[in-house]
């Protein structure tokens, strides 16, 4: 309604009808009311915005985003440190801040082989835990935690990065202690723990093609199993040069769409660093090279041609997740760039500028750029 309102604005104009109030007020400048219609926008959220210790950052999420995601604070680390002791104080403070927004929130992550502490995956003396003793702590984790935010979580991180490259199931804890049918048990714990959840297989690199059929069969054994699965998250860490085919992105969202399940992007960001020789350009933790300056180029500001480049891709993307109604949910991985985990990652110390805000929370080239796309 608003939007083709806005879109009579300067027909009226032109007809040399004064529009009642100054179009500059109406035009959609957030990308919550931009692409309301077409699917949410939102952005993980850090500690420091989260207590509203990053200045102005919170404020610009609010505005900009209609749907967030705890960047660390809801992972396994974080919120069950010690078996049994469960400490909510921040994720609590991020369900308060959404719902004071009018913001949904994705709970990230109940499984993940990563920022999981040793001792769930060990008995009393040290030894591997066993297979029940790991399925009981796994429930209680759930249960605790899907459990508490009922109704208040939109939908679960359920199972995060179970797949390797050629798709096959990475060997993790989970795999090796439970097999390959721990990830069903988390769907339906999950399921178990809040009903009206939407539960989200989450990986990156999904638009290469092995490791997107390995996301298909996932879903399939699920299906097949009669678990419920509502979506599949493609993280989206991208970079100026991969994927090499955004159309590759585009064919994962249509395999994923024709199993009859969503895809929400969950964790978009595009670097314009090169990548060292050896990185898989996705979001592999164990990687960790040593700083080179030369692989540092832009610690004084972003070039404009690279700007630019950037913004490009960025406008190609949207236009591909525009077009497909699948899409359900657009999640960038932070704020502004000066927040972003890229400035230390796949080396610790860089200047990246991945996000759509730069340094100072205003907004970049490729912010014009996919706001164009709807204006
Ligand atoms: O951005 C997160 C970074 O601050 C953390 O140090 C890291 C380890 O917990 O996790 C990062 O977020 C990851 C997300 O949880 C899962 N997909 C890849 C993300 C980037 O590494």
């Amino acid at each position: 309604m608003k939007r083709s309102f806005v879109r009579l604005i300067p027909l009226l104009l032109l007809a040399g009808i004064t529009a009642p109030v100054d179009a500059s007020d109406t035009v959609p400048e957030t990308l919550r009311e931009a692409f309301a219609g077409h699917f949410h926008v939102g952005a993980a959220l850090g500690r420091a915005v989260i207590e509203g210790t990053a200045p102005g950052v919170q404020g610009l999420a609010a505005r900009q985003f209609d749907t967030v995601t705890a960047e660390n604070d809801m992972k396994w680390e974080n919120l069950q440190p010690e078996e049994g002791q469960f400490d909510f104080g921040i994720s609590d403070a991020l369900l308060d801040f959404a719902e004071a927004n009018d913001m949904q929130v994705t709970g990230h992550v109940l499984l993940w082989h990563q920022q999981t502490p040793d001792w769930v995956f060990q008995d009393d003396t040290g030894a591997p835990a066993g297979r029940e003793q790991l399925l009981q702590r796994l429930e209680t984790h759930i249960q605790a935690v899907a459990g508490r935010y009922r109704g208040r979580v939109h939908g679960w991180d359920v199972v995060n990065e179970a797949l390797n490259e050629d798709g096959s199931l990475r060997a993790s804890k989970w795999l090796e202690i439970l097999g390959p049918d721990y990830i069903a048990q988390a769907f339906a714990m999950a399921h178990a723990a809040d009903p009206d959840a939407r539960l989200i297989y989450n990986d990156y690199n999904l638009y290469q093609p092995a490791k997107r059929d390995g996301a298909v069969r996932i879903v399939k054994a699920l299906q097949a199993k009669g678990v419920p699965i509502h979506a599949v998250g493609m993280q989206a860490h991208y970079g100026l040069g991969h994927p090499e085919d955004l159309q590759d992105v585009a064919r994962s969202i249509q395999a994923f769409a024709a199993l009859g399940v969503d895809v929400e992007i969950t964790e978009l960001d595009m670097a314009v660093l090169p990548f060292p020789q050896g990185s898989d350009g996705g979001a592999n933790l164990d990687e960790n090279f040593e700083l080179q300056e030369r692989l540092d180029p832009y610690r004084d500001g972003l070039p404009e041609d690279v700007a630019a480049l950037q913004a490009e891709r960025y406008a190609a993307l949207f236009r591909i997740f525009l077009d497909h109604e699948a899409v359900t949910r657009v999640t960038f991985w932070g704020v502004t760039d000066a927040g972003s985990w890229k400035n230390n990652w796949p080396m610790v110390g860089r200047t990246d500028y991945p996000l759509v805000f730069d340094r100072q929370g205003k907004p970049k080239p490729a912010f014009e750029a996919i706001m164009d796309l709807v204006r």
